[in-house]
């Protein structure tokens, strides 16, 4: 299948491309390498010591030497030049996982709210209208996040709301049934992702265009089966905007620097592997909606506390030797610290996905992963700035008997 991916250059965009590549997919790839730069600005960079674009282009090129690329920003107006690209590639899945990822950094100051909301926003309803005029039957993948529907204290279904009541325990048609999920965003990034639910579902209603919206989880991992050298590993993140809370606490542990649980702990989400995202990525490429549909895929393999996850990083540390302590920190989020949390993730399972369930083992992969690039971490990068309130200031440890 021709697939269009759409930064290609990032955490997940790189190993898909990998991984469809070897399967004998036709790849192509766009990106403008924001985020290696927003990471710099930041005084961080990727753990791991990922090559230049240029040595990535041959990597890829030794795999199909065909293999195209053109550097190019979405949101930026550019709608003349994105047809071209369109009608150039001939795309039948474009895979649209060029948006600002990190909720702290769309929360920093008003720049990066608003370049959050436009490159996200507005990038995918430019696409939106590119593949309308070039490619209208090909098949948006496209990245949104578990984050949309919040937290509610009810089971969490996949994009609608089901027929039947929420609550199992009773069996009553639900009058709400089959309309929207309401969402509960929790940062301004998180509302990109919402936005973009609204603006692709209108398109496929309207226009016909066809798309699988995957309500992603955090992912954790650096590595899959199909990097066999060190210049194939993805970017590793650990800073407070761009890393996400396992990959964080594996880098925390190796420092020797108190995992940093924020609030109480009691924050639950939907977990996977990046080797799990890329496989569920890879079945609903292969197995594309209908034209005109639009459909929802949770995607994550099972639900974790922090607290559960700093538990399960120390006893993964430990069993290398590295003894690891627990602190709360001042949460700089606005968000409920305890809560229900449970969601379903059957369309997925139905489609084949086989959860990788051995969580501790995972994590103990990723720190063995990590450890020859403790040299390279960034101290001054772990403890959190930015905050919900905007008192921009370090999160201090909050005592045991205030938690
Ligand atoms: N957390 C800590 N300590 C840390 C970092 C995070 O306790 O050092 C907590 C956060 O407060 C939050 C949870 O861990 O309750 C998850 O945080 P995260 O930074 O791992 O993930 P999040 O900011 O929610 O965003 C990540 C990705 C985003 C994706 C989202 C899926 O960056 O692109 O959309 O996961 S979801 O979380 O389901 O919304």
């Amino acid at each position: 299948m021709r697939v269009l991916i759409l930064g290609i250059d990032g955490y997940l965009g790189w190993p898909l491309a990998l991984h469809l590549m070897n399967k004998g997919h036709k790849v192509s790839g766009l990106d403008n390498f924001v985020r290696r730069k927003r990471v710099f600005e930041l005084g961080s960079d990727s753990l791991t010591p990922i090559c230049e674009f240029g040595e990535r282009l041959s990597i890829l090129r030794s795999i199909d030497s065909d293999f195209a690329f053109e550097h190019f920003s979405l949101g930026a107006g550019l709608h003349k030049q994105l047809r071209h690209i369109l009608d150039d590639f001939q795309p039948e899945c474009i895979v649209h996982l060029a948006e600002q990822p990190s909720a702290p950094w769309s929360m920093a100051d008003v720049e990066s709210a608003c370049e959050t909301q436009h490159e996200n926003i507005i990038g995918t309803l430019e696409l939106l209208w590119a593949m309308k005029a070039k490619c209208p039957e090909a098949h948006l993948l496209k990245l949104g996040t578990m984050g949309e529907y919040g937290t509610p204290n009810c089971d969490i279904p996949e994009g609608y709301i089901p027929k039947r009541c929420l609550n199992s325990h009773i069996d009553e048609l639900c009058p709400m049934g089959g309309l929207q999920f309401p969402r509960k965003a929790g940062s301004w990034y998180h509302l990109t992702k919402v936005h973009d639910t609204f603006n692709v579902i209108f398109a496929c209603n309207t226009w016909g265009l066809c798309s699988t919206d995957i309500m992603q989880g955090p992912v954790y991992g650096v590595s899959i089966p199909d990097m066999k050298d060190e210049e194939h590993l993805t970017r590793f993140d650990y800073d407070e905007c761009f890393g996400t809370v396992i990959n964080r606490f594996c880098v925390q542990a190796l420092l020797g620097h108190p995992l940093t649980v924020y609030g109480a702990g009691g924050q639950t989400r939907g977990y996977l592997p990046l080797k799990d995202s890329i496989n569920c990525m890879t079945l609903a490429i292969e197995n594309p909606p209908t034209p005109g549909e639009y459909r929802v895929f949770n995607q994550f393999e099972s639900f974790y506390s922090v607290n559960e996850l700093a538990d399960l990083v120390a006893e993964a540390a430990s069993s290398f030797g590295y003894e690891t302590e627990v602190a709360h920190f001042e949460n700089p989020r606005k968000e409920m610290e305890q809560h229900y949390y449970k969601s379903s993730n059957k369309n997925l399972l139905d489609l084949g996905y086989v959860p990788t369930k051995d969580i501790l083992n995972e994590i103990k992969i990723l720190i063995q992963d990590l450890e020859p690039y403790i040299d390279r971490i960034k101290q001054n990068v772990i403890v959190p700035a930015i905050r919900w309130d905007l008192s921009h200031r370090r999160s201090q440890i909050i005592k045991e008997e205030e938690v």
